[in-house]
């Protein structure tokens, strides 16, 4: 497959609502796609960070940079490019995994294609729909929250995600049990806003009977994840701390997690996230597909990982509607708390047109052959 052409294409699309997490607020999706052209087949990817670096220390404008000056060319000159070339061709390059999972992605997406075969056949997947999950962000009230996941559970979701942060944890876990039972499946997120002093504060969760606390400590605090894992009953997921299948082994061998948020972008791509799902498989760790509030074009990717058949938990699958009152691709509804994966070619949907250039802001080469 020879790379003829690579666009990266910057969109900005309106939340329905803020979503605020211990990190920020976020009120629109401002990020890009990435368009491969070969001589076969057309690839499209979505890159999953941010204009900040809030979440991780990548940012949508280091991103195209790396991407132009130093990933693609590599893997360009590899010549005849295939998926399987492109994590050696830019290994040398240290870091940039969400970079490097927006180009890997775009290239699989076109090889599939000319394949014609979908990602989900691709990695192996068994399920043909994966259960909802949806993270709820931090609320300015208890009352915001309650009518929050009250929609979410009447909309079938099947699990939820309560964002936390000191000064909003136990309060809202306590109100949202308290209104709706010990039934639903309810865990937190942290996204790394306590320290291993909060160990007694956090272990105040556990009368809850949590599934999980993701990512409680700051994501190089593997001694510290460990750590808290003896001091709290509630299983500890690790999200930002998990890079990739090496460090998910270690991890697990420390004790620090019993559950994994298995991020695509995070890890460099689909190909390290099957790779870590196995790892975790193998050491009887159940992982989860996380999101990144993904237009329709990184959802369908995410949802045929999620029908791998280690993804025993339900994920952050949500609809397109949890995020987008208009989404860039056909959107994902949810239908007796589940979503489809999608079966046709590559990632198994497309860019609509009108909808595309509504929430364009620019268009760059990245790449042009000749
Ligand atoms: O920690 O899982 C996270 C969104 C942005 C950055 C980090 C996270 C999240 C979410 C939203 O929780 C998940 C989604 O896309 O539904
Ligand atoms: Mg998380």
């Amino acid at each position: 497959m020879k790379i003829e052409r690579v666009e990266l294409i910057h969109i900005r699309l309106p939340l329905v609502g803020t979503f605020r997490t211990s990190f920020g607020s976020m009120p629109e999706k401002d990020t890009f796609l990435l368009r491969v052209i070969t001589g076969d087949a057309e690839g499209w990817a979505e890159f999953a960070g941010d204009p900040e670096h809030l979440y991780c220390d990548e940012f949508a404008a280091s991103a195209e940079l790396v991407l132009r000056d130093h990933l693609i060319p590599r893997v360009v000159a590899t010549g005849d490019v295939s998926v399987a070339r492109v994590g050696p061709a830019v290994e040398a390059v240290k870091g940039h995994p969400l970079a490097k999972a927006v180009l890997e992605t775009a290239i699989l997406d076109a090889e599939l294609r000319g394949y014609d075969m979908s990602l989900a056949t691709y990695l192996g997947s068994v399920h043909d729909r994966v259960p909802s999950g949806v993270s709820v962000g931090i609320m300015d009230t208890i009352p915001q929250l309650l009518e929050a996941v009250s929609g979410y559970l009447e909309q079938g979701y099947v699990r939820i995600k309560l964002k936390i942060e000191p000064g909003w944890d136990i309060e809202p876990v306590r109100m949202v049990r308290r209104e709706f039972g010990d039934d639903v499946l309810l865990q937190v997120d942290a996204n790394t806003a306590y320290s291993l002093t909060d160990a007694e504060q956090l272990r105040k969760l556990d009368e809850f009977g949590l599934p999980m606390l993701e990512q409680p400590l700051a994501e190089d605090d593997l001694r510290g994840h460990a750590e808290l894992a003896k001091l709290v009953h509630t299983p500890i997921c690790l999200d930002e701390t998990i890079n990739s299948a090496r460090d998910t082994a270690t991890a697990i061998e420390l004790g620090a997690c019993r559950v994994v948020n298995v991020k695509p972008a995070r890890v460099g791509g689909y190909l390290e996230a099957r790779r870590i799902h196995d790892v975790a498989a193998a050491n009887g760790i159940p992982v989860w597909c996380g999101g990144m509030l993904e237009t329709g074009i990184g959802r369908a990717a995410n949802l045929a990982l999620a029908a791998l058949p280690g993804f025993v938990l339900p994920g952050d699958t949500s609809a397109s509607g949890r995020f987008y009152a208009e989404d860039i691709t056909e959107p994902f509804v949810i239908e007796d708390g589940h979503l489809p994966v999608p079966t046709g070619a590559g990632i198994g949907v497309d860019v609509l047109d009108d909808a595309l250039v509504r929430y364009t802001v620019a268009r760059r080469d990245l790449y042009s052959h000749r």
